[in-house]
């Protein structure tokens, strides 16, 4: 670890640079978020996505090809990042739940880098809407606020609350009832269907009309304010596309022609797993108009759809490239780190479905690229198991800071000096569904199987199910083995790795923990 020369008392004390307390000289920090962006990007080996802004970023960093959310929803995921603990220790398996509930003291990212010396500072979505936690920052959070949309015909909409995910975080079942009770705590009322704005939105419109140009301005302006200072900073940024609604402006979507999109190869359930798995009638997408409220998407539409969608990454692509042209204008880029990260991934029509909510890799694998000053291999992929409960030692290892005895997570900068190291032999995802009485499905990613088994909320030892895909022969989890009897050697075998969890997976050059 390098030595904290702010910490260090001072041996001099009648010398003038040591009155003054020397800041610190840690690296700063460019923490980014992307909302709801799946790893379907030109650095992910998808060139027919235009992303040359994080495909850039992408070059000079190391871009981790399976990072694994903890819960594939904005807020339990985002709580992972900025608490380093997992949902059963945060108990934030839903939208409403503040981690502090559970959590009163615990030291978030930000606040770790505030305590040590750091300016931090955080713009646009990084908290979920309502629940941010003003411990975390140095000043005050900032959210700019835009129109949702842009066309006259949907000015009635523009005001609407868009980003509240909605759907069904705590497990509530497609079906949920106004009110419904998750955890003890009244759940959000999900939108009925086509009761919101229309799904997507195509104007001819500058960048900073919608909202995410307005958090790159921000993020602009802020960035040379804090440049002035003495002390690093720690910028968080969180943009917002491709989050529903997919509005961006035109020339996003004229990058695309739907016509040449390729729909989802498995527009179909996992053959042989439990109904509850997936929801193919999942209410986030459906609560907007011009989609069925019920059904399968009509092909036509699933292009544009996906069209939609793309036209969201572009968008939160050209945003991104703008702060990083502004940290490149200040000269800051060699003393910075940079981390990108989606929150989870999302299906286009994969299994029937649209949306997250789900233990799939399609959900749970979400994009996570970093660069820091002095890094080597830059250019690589890394496909060691990484988990986003392990950015919040990570970042504090690359800038020198000490670890916080509560992180669930391990720093993975030892595979950013070497990506090919052994390293965790699993990853760890869950998600929470309402059916028999509250069910939790715990999902453990191996380099070559997902098995998902799922229990009892309230007795881990009552299992109801289990899924179980090859990746080898199936990468997209199209069926189920775990019931066939020539694996139920396999079966016990991966059980048995279950049960020693992410404590029993840690790569073998690091001590289990206490
Ligand atoms: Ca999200």
């Amino acid at each position: 670890m390098k030595p904290l020369l702010h910490l260090i008392p001072c041996l001099l004390p009648m010398s003038l640079a040591c009155a003054a307390a020397a800041p610190p000289q840690g690296p700063n920090v460019l923490f980014i978020v992307v909302d709801d962006l799946r790893p379907e990007l030109g650095c992910y080996g998808k060139n027919y996505i235009k992303s040359p802004n994080i495909d850039a970023l992408a070059k000079g960093g190391i871009v981790f090809n399976r990072a694994y959310v903890q819960q594939a929803v904005c807020s339990p995921s985002r709580t992972v990042v900025m608490t380093g603990t997992r949902p059963d220790t945060s108990k934030v398996w839903d939208l409403v739940t503040p981690f502090r509930d559970a959590l009163p003291e615990v030291v978030t990212l930000g606040e770790q880098f505030k305590n040590h010396g750091y300016f931090v500072q955080g713009v646009g979505k990084i908290y979920h809407p309502g629940l941010n936690d003003p411990r975390t920052w140095s000043v005050p959070w900032e959210d700019p606020e835009a129109p949702v949309y842009a066309l006259p015909e949907n000015a009635e909409f523009s005001k609407a609350p868009v980003d509240d995910d909605i759907y069904p975080a705590a497990g509530a079942a497609p079906t949920a009832k106004k009110g419904k009770k998750a955890e003890g705590k009244r759940e959000k009322t999900p939108s009925a269907a086509n009761s919101r704005g229309p799904v997507s939105e195509c104007a001819d419109v500058p960048d900073n009309f919608y909202e995410d140009g307005k958090i790159a301005d921000l993020a602009i302006s802020d960035m040379q304010a804090i440049s002035k200072r003495s002390e690093p900073f720690f910028l968080a940024v969180g943009f917002r596309k491709p989050h529903l609604p997919w509005v961006a402006p035109k020339k996003y979507w004229d990058l695309y022609n739907p016509a040449e999109i390729d729909l989802a190869p498995n527009p179909f359930l996992p053959e042989g797993a439990p109904s509850y798995a997936i929801n193919p009638n999942d209410g986030e997408m459906r609560a907007y108009k011009g989609v069925p409220a019920r059904g399968p998407i009509p092909p036509e539409l699933a292009h544009t759809l996906k069209q939609a969608y793309f036209a969201g990454v572009s968008y939160s692509d050209a945003q991104i490239g703008r702060v990083i042209a502004e940290l490149d204008r200040l000269g800051l880029r060699k003393n910075t780190i940079i981390v990108l990260w989606g929150d989870h991934g999302w299906k286009l029509g994969e299994h029937a479905a649209w949306g997250k909510h789900t233990n799939t890799e399609n959900d749970t694998n979400a994009p996570l690229l970093l660069t820091a000053p002095g890094l080597k291999n830059a250019g690589t992929h890394t496909d060691a198991l990484v988990e986003f409960v392990d950015i919040y030692p990570t970042l504090c290892d690359l800038a020198g800071l000490p670890l916080p005895k509560h992180l669930e997570g391990l720093s993975f900068k030892p595979l950013v000096a070497d990506p090919a190291l052994p390293w965790k032999q699993a990853a760890f995802s869950q998600y929470p569904r309402a059916q028999k009485g509250g069910l939790m499905g715990y999902s453990m990613r191996t380099d070559r199987y997902r098995m998902t088994v799922w229990v009892g909320r309230a007795d881990h030892d009552n299992v109801d199910a289990i899924e179980l895909y090859d990746h080898q022969v199936d990468p997209q989890e199209n069926v189920n083995i775990a019931n066939l009897p020539a694996n139920a050697a396999l079966v016990a075998k991966l059980m048995a790795q279950w049960h020693a969890g992410w404590k029993g997976a840690l790569p073998p050059s690091v001590p289990p923990p206490s």
